[in-house]
């Protein structure tokens, strides 16, 4: 990593926050002087954000590294923090949830109204027999019962376990047998794309191959014809005719919250583990930081599924916990129509957005004249989360949807790491595209080399973090081993987080991806992010994604998978000559040595569900490979467009 190309980073442009945002920003500049003073006790301030029926005895314990322990002795309902005490204090008929499905029904759920929600589900479920400490899993569309289904589980301690409405039955048994869940909660179908698709057949074959299941809980969604067995339970036949009182309990602060498997590159999935009072704070502390979120008058939206770690702590957790009122979309972008995610920010009047790099992306292979044609001027926050965000795209989304205005905020976490890590504070950070920046107060990251040498400003190598965080995966489901090993035994003493990254010259981070995807080309480390940012910088280019194939000369040779825009010619000649137009483009802003061998025009791109490109199968396409696990692929139709649409040139 540390011999990577010194001239990369060209990227000077800089946007300081608006001085509204600044006057008026819950997080100023002190936080960074005040968490550096005193790290534990500037946690311990963020966690009395919280409703803590006892109060912790010690902030931290590392003395059994790395498995810690926050909040020692504490004791909260993470249930009754995003509801019940919102509701307490007054603003129970705030909305809580403004639920658009796909086909265009709609729904509007206070906090009053999802505190019964949660409280009948809660009811049910330990009626159904779940007690603290069983694992429940969860398969649901976004409809609001995926949520109310998550917060049931954490009111009455049950850890849950939520699996993305599209895995398969395979996935879907792995993840169940894995935790031993006891109950799955499940639909009957669930809209994508104008159609009814089956979720509760899914759920048949795996339950079928898993013994531990002793009840599925079915909500009605699309009314489509469903198999019925002796374990199966309607949702409103047992969770809307419960009652809607239920007192909450307390829970340890180290309580199991819910475990979400992540598929890694290759191997098991591993069911990440978080606890309840770290997680809780932290999720809460950044929503209210990073998205300056103001309770009474803003209507925030996050984009992601709620199968995702975004979904968790961005659309229940972090919102519910802070009295957030947000939108909640069951669909995809382009459902009815191409401009759906600007006709919702029209019409709830969204003020703040959280969405992924690869929508941002699509949205500009569609073309500037969508979102041209809704009024977004209640926008005055836009974020960013899921992979690098190439400056291009970073531009194009604060111009396009932020009227060269709003910050756009560029969050890095991870799955493991539960909580937003490094980002600008939008009313301190002078942001520059494509930076993630700084960590957050009260947070410890660095960039080391081999050698576990922290590099110097201007330097490349590992991302790693130096000193716990509150919402820190506490282990790997049943597997403590994999845990240490996964993470903590790369360098003695620090936790690796698997990405690459730069330190410009102030000492800001760029996240350059995942180590396993970093290209070794004749003795040079090459950042597939990079070459990616250098293509999408060129005016033809909406989306790219690049890997590293086989070459007998240089090792490893940039192969480029490139999604021209909307309005470009990619026939006959004109393909010929936009290809090596590119190759030459990439050289000139790179280096030569950065040149692809090989640039293919496609008309999508491999996805997950959450919008990571699936490089591993465009290696395979590169290498004329026969194509490796499918399984998480969010369209599975794409890998025979890439290979029928391909334009290729050499
Ligand atoms: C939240 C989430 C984690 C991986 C992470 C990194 C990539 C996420 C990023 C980013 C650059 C950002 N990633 N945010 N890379 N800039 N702002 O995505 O969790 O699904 O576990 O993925 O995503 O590679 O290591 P998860």
């Amino acid at each position: 990593m540390s011999e990577t190309l010194a001239n990369l980073l060209q990227e000077t442009r800089q946007f300081p926050p608006p001085a509204e945002l600044v006057a008026a920003a819950n997080v100023t500049a002190d936080a960074y002087d005040e968490a550096a003073d005193d790290r534990l006790a500037y946690w311990e301030r963020q966690a009395r954000r919280l409703h803590w029926s006892k109060e912790w005895d010690q902030v931290l314990d590392w003395s059994n590294p790395p498995f810690a322990k926050w909040f020692v002795g504490g004791r909260l309902n993470v249930a009754y923090n995003c509801l019940d005490r919102h509701v307490a204090a007054g603003n129970g008929d705030r909305v809580a949830i403004h639920w658009e499905g796909e086909p265009g029904d709609t729904r509007t759920i206070t906090y009053a109204d999802l505190l019964a929600m949660t409280s009948q589900a809660a009811n049910a479920l330990t009626e159904l027999g779940v007690t603290a400490g069983d694992r429940v899993a969860i398969y649901l569309p976004m409809i609001p019962e995926a949520a109310v289904a998550m917060l049931a589980c954490a009111r009455i301690g049950a850890t849950h376990s939520v699996v993305f409405g599209g895995f398969s039955a395979d996935a879907l048994t792995n993840r169940i047998q894995d935790a031993s869940a006891k109950v799955v909660i499940t639909a009957d179908g669930g809209y994508r794309r104008g159609k009814p698709s089956p979720l509760k057949a899914t759920v048949d074959e795996a339950v079928s191959r898993c013994p531990s299941i002793e009840h599925v809980l079915v909500v009605r969604r699309t009314g489509q014809e469903v198999a019925w067995s002796e374990k199966d339970v309607w949702w409103h036949e047992t969770v809307e005719t419960a009652s809607t009182e239920h007192t909450a309990e307390a829970f340890d602060a180290e309580h199991p919250l819910f475990i979400l498997y992540t598929s890694g590159t290759t191997a098991k999935p591993k069911g990440i583990l978080h606890t309840t009072g770290g997680y809780l704070t932290q999720a809460a502390y950044t929503h209210h930081a990073v998205f300056d979120l103001k309770p009474e008058t803003d209507v925030y939206w996050c984009t992601a599924d709620i199968g995702w770690v975004t979904g968790h702590s961005y659309i229940v957790y972090g919102p519910l916990a802070n009295g957030a009122t947000q939108l909640m979309y069951e669909g995809t972008p382009d459902t009815p129509h191409r401009g759906r995610f600007w006709e919702l920010v029209q019409k709830h009047k969204v003020t703040i957005l959280y969405t992924a790099p690869t929508l941002i992306r699509t949205m500009m292979k569609w073309g500037d004249d969508i979102p041209k044609g809704y009024d977004l001027s209640s926008l005055r926050l836009l974020g960013s989360v899921g992979e690098p965000i190439n400056p291009e795209a970073w531009i194009w989304y604060r111009e396009n949807i932020g009227r060269g205005e709003c910050p756009v905020v560029d969050t890095w976490w991870q799955t493991e790491t539960g909580a937003i890590m490094i980002s600008p504070l939008p009313g301190v950070t002078a942001a520059k595209p494509g930076s993630a920046m700084r960590p957050l107060p009260g947070i410890s990251a660095d960039v080391v080399d081999d050698q576990a040498e922290p590099v110097p400003n201007g330097g490349g190598g590992f991302l790693v973090l130096t000193e716990p965080w509150p919402s820190m995966l506490r282990t790997i489901w049943g597997d403590d081993q994999r845990f240490i090993d996964t993470y903590w035994s790369r360098f003695e003493g620090l936790y690796f987080a698997g990405d690459g990254a730069k330190k410009d010259d102030d000492g800001d981070l760029w996240l350059l991806g995942r180590v396993d995807d970093v290209m070794l080309v004749s003795g040079h480390n090459i950042s597939t992010t990079e070459v990616e940012s250098a293509l999408v910088s060129h005016p033809s280019v909406a989306e790219a994604a690049v890997v590293g194939a086989t070459d007998p000369t240089t090792g490893q040779a940039i192969v480029a998978f490139t999604i021209p825009r909307g309005h470009i010619d990619t026939e006959g000649d004109a393909g010929t000559a936009l290809i090596a137009e590119l190759r030459n483009h990439v050289a000139k802003t790179l280096g030569p040595i950065a040149k692809p061998r090989q640039i293919m025009l496609v008309p999508e791109l491999p996805k997950t569900r959450s919008g990571k490109i699936m490089r591993r199968l465009l290696r395979d396409v590169a290498e004329n490979r026969s194509l490796g696990d499918v399984t998480t692929l969010q369209d599975s139709s794409v890998m025979d467009l890439i290979s029928s649409g391909m334009r290729s040139g050499k």
